[in-house]
């Protein structure tokens, strides 16, 4: 019997397993690499992956997942646009018993609808970017813009919350314009443009950004309007992505704090660990957030991370 069982693929159980992914769409560098690991991720197990990507629309999510549960998938990986609808198309999957892991942001449904969600703590970030502000300004007045995620998804609901919770009791700090860049650098400089027009440079000191790639288009913005992004205006965001650890070397930004690209490795673990053995992961797997400031070395932060799949 031991020869037999020496026979098995150490990770048997992924060898013949399909798996659907629901993936957001390509609105920032950080989602590409995270599409980019997933894929490499699901290569390294074995695993036939079916990619569908939604254009950031929540319907094409919902058709995607229809589709993977009418396939008969093992499983589901799905990065929830936004927070709320789910809970009758996750209930689909439930009644095929086909496992559905969240990836990156969360959903406000019953916890029995998904197996896991691996995100980072979104609230922290957002708390992380408020107190490195505080400490940059050390009590000086500071009007601040906020350009903030996907409406009504849980980073952008949660960053803010965050940040609020951050710069709370200091009263130098106030944040008076805050609307959606969705995400995406194109936005992050039309609305970073809008607040210029509107406040005037003169009067905003700062600008926090929910992601980098938003951060990457108000710095042209910035640039645009005749002032020096990350002296005149300083700049912290989320993600860490390579191109902000650029803006960072040449001064044109202050602070990002990482997300890693990579929460399929630990869904896809939790996911075999299940199928294995029935060992049952905990609702949230939570990864890690680290700040980034010029006190790093970002050149090498950028040469390093620019051929990950950003
Ligand atoms: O910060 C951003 C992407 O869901 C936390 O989505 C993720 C966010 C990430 O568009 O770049």
């Amino acid at each position: 019997i031991a020869s037999v069982m020496s026979l098995l693929p150490l990770s048997g159980y992924a060898a013949d397993l399909t798996i659907g992914f629901s993936q957001i769409g390509s609105e920032s560098g950080w989602r590409a690499a995270e599409t980019t690991v997933t894929k490499q991720e699901a290569e390294k197990r074995g695993i036939n992956l079916k990619f569908a990507d939604a254009q950031q629309k929540q319907e094409n999510q919902i058709k995607a997942i229809r589709s993977f549960v009418a396939q008969g998938v093992d499983a589901i990986l799905l990065a929830p646009v936004v927070a709320t609808g789910w809970d009758e198309v996750l209930e689909e999957a439930r009644e095929s018993e086909i496992p559905v892991l969240l990836l990156d942001r969360t959903v406000d449904a019953p916890e029995d609808l998904y197996m896991t969600a691996v995100t980072s703590d979104l609230v922290h970030e957002g708390r992380v970017a408020g107190t490195w502000l505080v400490d940059e300004m050390a009590g000086a007045k500071c009007n601040i813009v906020e350009l903030q995620g996907t409406t009504g998804s849980s980073p952008a609901i949660d960053r803010k919350k965050g940040f609020e919770e951050g710069i709370a009791g200091h009263d130098n700090l106030s944040i008076i314009r805050s609307q959606t860049g969705d995400f995406t650098r194109s936005q992050g400089k039309v609305v970073m443009e809008s607040f210029l027009k509107a406040e005037g440079g003169d009067n905003i000191c700062a600008l926090y950004a929910h992601n980098d790639d938003m951060a990457v288009g108000a710095i042209q913005a910035i640039k645009e309007a005749g002032l020096k992004p990350g002296q005149d205006i300083k700049i912290v965001s989320i993600d860490s992505v390579p191109d902000i650890h650029l803006a960072m070397a040449d001064g044109e930004a202050n602070a990002t704090i990482e997300l890693t690209p990579n929460m399929a490795g630990p869904a896809l673990d939790a996911l075999e660990a299940y199928l294995a053995d029935g060992t049952v992961p905990p609702k949230w797997i939570q990864t890690e957030s680290k700040l980034y400031t010029l006190k790093d070395d970002n050149k090498a932060i950028y040469e390093m991370k620019k051929d990950l799949g950003y």
